[in-house]
């Protein structure tokens, strides 16, 4: 995952399935926060990580039905407006995980317009892989909140599949994050 290539210490959440799978598969990191099963709560967990640890840089990778079951969570983000906090939203246009049923962007659901909305500083949809790179300097440069909607093929790739017990998870990230050393500046 290119997004992810030299990811320093950027704290990393991903929702579940796919994105859980994919941040695993571009190398697993203590400092990455793999859910499994709660739907919805990726970006909140996100901004409750940026909120909490302002110097340093956090990314909610997630999918499209994900980030559409928590849709209020980028109201409270435009409210919030945490400088160090990027959500990123893997767009299949699915639910790839339960059966690849069209969730609503594959309906012209604009969530990169709904984030504008809300009040993120700079939102926007990817739809090329040389975008990719730009984006990824933003995630580590640019003062947030960005929303970025990477617009992807449906297909089922071989699954690598972070660790499977939720306390181990959350005891790692923490330690991990404990331990590390602050960013001089954000
Ligand atoms: C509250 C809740 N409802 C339903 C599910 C079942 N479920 C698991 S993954 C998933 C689809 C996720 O879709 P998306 O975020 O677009 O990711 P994709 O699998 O397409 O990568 C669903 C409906 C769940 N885990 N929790």
């Amino acid at each position: 995952m290119e997004l992810l290539r030299d990811r320093k210490n950027l704290l990393v959440v991903a929702g579940l399935g796919s994105t859980a799978w994919d941040i695993t598969a571009a190398g697993d990191s203590p400092l990455s926060f793999p859910t499994w099963g709660a739907m919805g709560q990726a970006a909140m967990m996100g901004l409750g990580l940026a909120l909490a640890q302002p110097r340093r840089r956090v990314l909610v990778v997630t999918g499209d039905g994900e980030m559409l079951m928590g849709l209020g969570a980028l109201a409270t983000i435009g409210v919030q407006r945490p400088a160090n906090l990027s959500v990123v939203v893997i767009d299949n246009e699915r639910y790839g995980e339960t059966g690849m049923q069209t969730t609503h962007t594959a309906h012209d659901v604009d969530l990169a317009a709904v984030a504008r909305a809300c009040g993120f500083k700079e939102s926007k949809i990817v739809t090329r892989k040389n975008q990719i790179g730009p984006l990824r300097s933003l995630i580590h440069e640019k003062r947030g909140p960005l929303f970025a909607q990477i617009k992807v093929k449906a297909e089922r790739l071989p699954l690598v599949l972070p660790p499977h017990d939720g306390v181990v998870l959350k005891e790692r990230f923490r330690a991990a994050l404990l331990a590390d050393v602050l960013p001089e500046k954000l």
